[in-house]
């Protein structure tokens, strides 16, 4: 006899099961979370894992490869495999061509295969060597092999295919932490930095090797220890040893460490009288230093510089260019191989007189230098002219500067999305931008030679402050190795690998995160608006502020509301800033009809009764967005709660309470900025839309003076 269970009932087992068996975790393992597979994809996985082999001898790297896929095998089979010398059927198999030189010699596929792939590429398939069925993971580096195990084991977690060929698209892919010799992290809101520099040489946190495994799985390549905003002790020897430590649990995981370098470092440890880059003895102290340096860490990558901007040091206070001063480090590097990245982030030093548009500046300073760079120096340029906004139009320098390589910097902690409390996946962010055409005949990904992402990683349990907040680091790591790649599947191989590969929690989680950013965008800086946010610790709304030193750090400087109307005006009737792209897009961008409605206010200043596409008014378009923006909001709540039983306990929590809090950062930034524009537009709101909670006022005086990351 047969026996149908009616299916909401076994949908209801089902998810009982998934409760049940759900045990709590909190984060700490990302998305190296290896769990028991089901049985039929355990028996599929256990014949091709016999045995592992690795032929030739050891290195730390391949140690790192073999220990990974033990520790991944175990998780998710129950048991490890044995490693033995020998192929037998279903094993493993690790190889290189010199490792193993008669796997290329007689298949001239393999060789044209491998040799495509480049120093970090890998290739996996299911084969034959030595006439045994082996599962292939050959590369041409132990790097390769190491990347290649973790590429095997993500589609081991999550059903992925068994054939698969990959090299970087970017050479660099490098992680910058604005992590300070105190512990503190600028623009860092999951604890303190990950690097107890006090601690260290000796003391070395398990967390290291950890975090090594995650960029590793994730194809980074170097790693900026130390913030920007840079202090001259960390060019002493006592740090130089701190560092060459971490470089030596990073190695074997083919990340090399960067520091970030004070310009002014040598006057200001009084080793030299000035800091002029074109004075001999500034030129031999930092050639001394990086001597020093790379006795200590013989791999060192090199330094990373933020110069005359915002008030740090720079050649331009000795009257030289942003190339003399990155010429001489890169002359004190190039010996050893190092290179100089050399930030494109600048705007007038306090005090200073801005023309008429900071947007501007960077191009102004940097396009006139276009191949007065030496070879080792990179330019490194946020994904917009102003800084990491919501949302930004992609940087003009982009296509603007073909003789000189240029590093993409995108933020991926969330200092002007909602810290690490608001869900914004960011890999459709860092989509946009990098396939935005620059009319040069290239997307701004293909103007690239390395990406570099400012972290979100500290010491919390949970790495990133939120457990969506780790999408974000994943996103970045898995686009600077293929910045063509698509935030969908990158948030669906993460949302398996984080949650569960099924579809009924993955497929779910992925719509969420596909709605966040444009939700956090809505919510705060809607149609192109940008630099809304409060002041110096950036959070909250403060549309309203007008009284800071510098013209620029001023929202109203950015919006531009009056009376008659709001935006900053970038055509040829304002700034002009429109100039700096290709003239295809400057055309496009110079009428309001023909730009992209998300930039509108960024490049227009419009009538508030301007006629929008749907039909509104550009005043009640505005009120819709910031409803919109409140409405996803609720809506990612309600598709979280929506999988409760589906979620273990723990997580299911955390990720609930942090969403609340949303709603009420959502709630409040469309309440402070319908009441601060209607207080400047004089308008009614519609019918049906609802007035803000509280009066203007009340808004106004909202004060956080504890919260976190504060530069
Ligand atoms: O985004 C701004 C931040 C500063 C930061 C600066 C920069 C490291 O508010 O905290 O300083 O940009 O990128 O240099």
């Amino acid at each position: 006899m047969r026996f149908f269970l009616p299916a909401a009932l076994a949908g209801l087992l089902l998810s009982l099961a998934a409760t049940v068996f759900a045990a709590d975790e909190d984060g700490y393992d990302l998305w190296l979370r290896y769990r028991p597979l089901e049985r039929a994809a355990q028996t599929t996985l256990k014949a091709q894992t016999r045995n592992i082999v690795l032929p030739g001898a050891p290195t730390p790297t391949t140690d790192a490869a073999l220990a990974e896929l033990q520790r991944g095998l175990k998780g998710m089979l129950g048991q490890a495999p044995a490693t033995a010398a020998t192929t037998v059927d279903g094993s493993l198999l690790l190889a290189t061509p010199s490792r193993l030189p008669s796997l290329t010699a007689a298949d001239a596929a393999l060789r044209a295969d491998l040799a495509a792939l480049g120093d970090e590429g890998y290739l996996l398939r299911q084969t034959r060597v030595h006439g045994h069925k082996v599962t292939l993971v050959a590369a041409n580096s132990d790097i390769g092999l190491l990347y290649g195990a973790f590429a095997w084991l993500r589609g081991a977690a999550i059903g992925g295919t068994a054939a698969a060929s990959s090299a970087p698209k970017l050479q660099l892919r490098l992680l910058n932490h604005w992590d300070n010799l105190d512990r503190s992290v600028e623009r860092g809101y999951s604890g303190q930095s990950i690097w107890d520099w006090w601690g260290l040489p000796e003391i070395k946190d398990q967390r290291y090797t950890d975090y090594a495994r995650a960029n590793a799985s994730l194809g980074i390549n170097g790693t900026v220890l130390n913030n920007v905003n840079s202090k001259p002790e960390v060019l002493t020897a006592s740090f130089i040893a701190k560092t060459a430590a971490v470089a030596d649990i990073l190695r074997p995981y083919g990340i090399k460490v960067y520091l970030s370098a004070r310009f002014s470092t040598p006057l200001e440890l009084h080793e030299t009288s000035t800091a002029d880059p074109l004075a001999p003895e500034v030129q031999q102290w930092w050639k001394n230093k990086a001597d020093e340096i790379y006795k200590a860490i013989p791999d060192f990558g090199g330094f990373l510089v933020k110069a005359n901007s915002e008030g740090q040091p720079g050649p331009q206070d000795y009257h030289r260019t942003h190339a003399d001063g990155a010429n001489m480090l890169a002359a004190a590097v190039a010996p050893h191989k190092g290179i100089v990245m050399w930030r494109a982030f600048v705007y007038a030093p306090k005090g200073a007189h801005l023309a008429d548009d900071r947007a501007k500046q960077a191009y102004e300073e940097f396009k006139p230098l276009d191949g007065k760079f030496a070879a080792n120096v990179l330019v490194q340029v946020k994904n917009g002219a102003i800084d990491f906004q919501p949302r930004e139009p992609f940087h003009p320098l982009f296509g603007a500067m073909p003789k000189t390589p240029l590093m993409m910097e995108f933020q991926i902690t969330k200092e002007y999305l909602g810290y690490s409390t608001d869900m914004a996946y960011l890999g459709t962010m860092y989509e946009e931008t990098l396939e935005s055409d620059t009319h040069t005949g290239k997307t701004v990904a293909q103007t690239l030679s390395g990406m570099a992402g400012v972290a979100n990683i500290g010491s919390d349990r949970n790495w990133s402050g939120s457990h969506f907040d780790q999408a974000n680091w994943y996103a970045y790591g898995r686009l600077a190795w293929n910045p063509q790649a698509k935030a969908r599947d990158i948030a669906a191989e993460w949302a398996a690998l984080t949650f569960s590969p099924d579809r009924r929690v993955a497929g779910p989680i992925v719509d969420m995160m596909m709605i966040s950013r444009e939700a956090v965008v809505n919510y705060m800086t809607p149609l192109g608006l940008h630099h809304m946010m409060g002041t110096s610790h950036h959070h909250g709304p403060a549309p309203w502020v007008d009284n800071l030193e510098r013209p620029d750090w001023n929202p109203v400087y950015y919006h531009r509301a009056d009376r008659n109307g709001i935006g900053f005006n970038r055509t040829a009737s304002g700034s002009n800033a429109l100039e700096q792209y290709a003239p295809e897009i400057a055309r496009q961008y110079a009428d309001p009809r023909t730009t992209p409605e998300q930039l509108l206010l960024w490049f227009h200043h419009l009538p508030w009764d301007y006629a929008m596409p749907s039909g509104r008014t550009l005043w009640a378009e505005l009120l819709a967005r910031y409803d919109k923006g409140v409405a996803d909001t609720r809506q990612l709540h309600a598709r979280w709660v929506a999988l409760k039983p589906l979620i273990d306990a723990r997580r299911y929590a955390d990720v609930e309470q942090h969403l609340t809090r949303q709603i009420n950062n959502a709630v409040l930034w469309r309440d402070a900025c319908v009441a601060y524009f209607q207080s400047v537009s004089g308008l009614p709101l519609p019918p049906g839309v609802q007035p803000p909670a509280h009066p203007l006022e009340y808004y106004k005086a909202l004060r956080y003076p504890y919260a976190p990351g504060r530069g």
